[in-house]
């Protein structure tokens, strides 16, 4: 079993029900458990801003699955959400991305762990530093902390 971390991003229909529907499609798999959901987050659009803002969220699981059927899985469940890929950073009924998978660091055409943009995005950090404990070291990267 693998700790991996996945994002959630919608701001199309009613975007709420999209994410609270993705934390139990993402449950159903019997390779993932999972042990952590944020709270969600109303944010403003990164990129075009003439588009609703998002609600946002993140998860940690525990997974048998390997990175790529993880993301096969994920993509499965965006496309019951009618997921269409359209403009980059546009508007979508719900967007599942791997955030990180263990100590792996990976590139390939489909597949970039730690998500390359990850360290760029408030909507990602704020969620992800409310399911880890302070210090929490980002693969690649390095620690995120609270400043209080
Ligand atoms: N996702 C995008 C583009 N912009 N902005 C916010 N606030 N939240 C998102 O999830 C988001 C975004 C494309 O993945
Ligand atoms: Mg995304
Ligand atoms: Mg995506």
């Amino acid at each position: 079993m693998e700790t991996a971390f996945i994002s959630l991003g919608s701001n199309l229909d009613h975007p709420i029900k999209h994410i609270l529907d993705a934390f139990s499609q993402i449950e159903e798999s019997d390779k993932i458990i999972v042990s952590k959901i944020s709270s969600l987050y109303k944010t403003i659009p990164v990129g075009p801003q003439n588009q609703n803002d998002y609600i946002n969220a993140v998860v940690v699981i525990q997974t048998s699955l390997t990175p790529i059927n993880l993301l096969s899985t994920l993509q499965g469940i965006e496309k019951k959400h009618k997921r269409k890929r359209s403009i980059k950073w546009g508007p979508r009924s719900l967007d599942l991305d791997i955030l990180m998978f263990g100590r792996l660091i990976l590139k390939t055409r489909n597949l970039t762990i730690p998500h390359p943009e990850l360290v760029n995005r408030e909507f990602v950090l704020i969620p992800l530093l409310e399911v880890t404990n302070q210090d929490f070291t980002i693969t690649k990267y390095g620690k995120i902390s609270r400043y209080i």
